[in-house]
């Protein structure tokens, strides 16, 4: 599959939606050295200069807009067995929906984008890792690759990183079409953070906690409350055993 790198960009994101308005192209993957208008969720800004990875995989997905959510379950599945290239096991989780978290900090963030261009569906997965660096002060405790590998002379290089995370993504997603979301969901169960486990859940007007007991097969959170109903959480900032919420 054709993988497009780039010096500078806005947003690996927003880039691949000009190549879907400009070109015919279907299916690709987009990467950057650095983004000077990284983007996270509900308009907030990634942090992106140089050193870390910033990529996008483009889908066209005609009118099969559901598998949306499960891929961005592919996603932070690819990149989880890209990190445990490089160190243990244990020291890796993912947080529902799709942060990956090295020794409980994000090391990495993933933007899931539906985009409509000609009448035609496309899903446009970007991926951040952070690899030698990372912000402070964020939303979430955030860490890098580089911090947590014991040998500090080894070199990590985003394009290196990028093939290992296209053979991962590759592999998963081939996966995910031939046997459904149940298998995916099976390996991503495996290295949940806190599933099952207490969960304080923050949408746009509402606000409660509860235990997180599974995913459902659209990959919303099931989050079962006090007074015994369960709630299937499909989007939002959800805070699992004692997270602070710092924006
Ligand atoms: C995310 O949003 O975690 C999705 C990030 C996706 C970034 C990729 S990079 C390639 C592609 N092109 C783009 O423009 N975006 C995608 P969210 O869960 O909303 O987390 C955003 C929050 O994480 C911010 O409000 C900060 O608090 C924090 N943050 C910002 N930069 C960070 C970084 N480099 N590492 C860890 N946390 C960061």
């Amino acid at each position: 599959m054709k993988v497009i790198q780039l010096e500078s960009v806005d947003s690996t994101n927003a880039y691949a939606k000009l190549l879907l308005e400009t070109e015919h192209k279907s299916a690709f993957w987009i990467a950057a050295e650095r983004q000077t208008n990284g983007r996270g969720r509900y308009q907030r800004k990634w942090i992106s200069d140089k050193g870390n990875l910033f990529c996008s995989r483009v889908y066209s997905v005609g009118n099969d807009l559901e598998h949306a959510s499960n891929l961005s379950f592919v996603a932070a599945l690819a990149v989880a067995e890209t990190l445990l290239k490089f160190v243990s096991p244990e020291l890796i989780k993912i947080k529902w929906p799709n942060d990956v978290l090295l020794r409980g900090k994000k090391v990495s963030g993933i933007l899931l984008e539906s985009f409509n261009c000609r009448n035609k569906n496309y899903i446009i997965i970007g991926i951040g890792i952070n690899l030698s660096h990372h912000p402070e002060g964020n939303l979430y405790p955030a860490t890098n690759l580089l911090d947590n590998i014991s040998a500090k002379s080894f070199k990590l290089s985003p394009s290196g990183i990028l093939d290992i995370l296209i053979d991962r993504f590759e592999t998963i997603n081939e996966i995910y079409f031939k046997e459904g979301f149940t298998a995916i969901r099976e390996q991503w169960l495996q290295i949940s953070h806190n599933i099952p486990g207490e969960v304080e859940v923050k949408l746009l007007n509402e606000h409660f906690s509860g235990r997180a007991t599974g995913i459902d097969l659209n990959g919303s959170l099931l989050v079962s409350l006090p007074d015994g109903t369960i709630r299937n959480v499909s989007a939002g900032d959800v805070f699992f055993g004692g997270e602070e919420d710092k924006d």
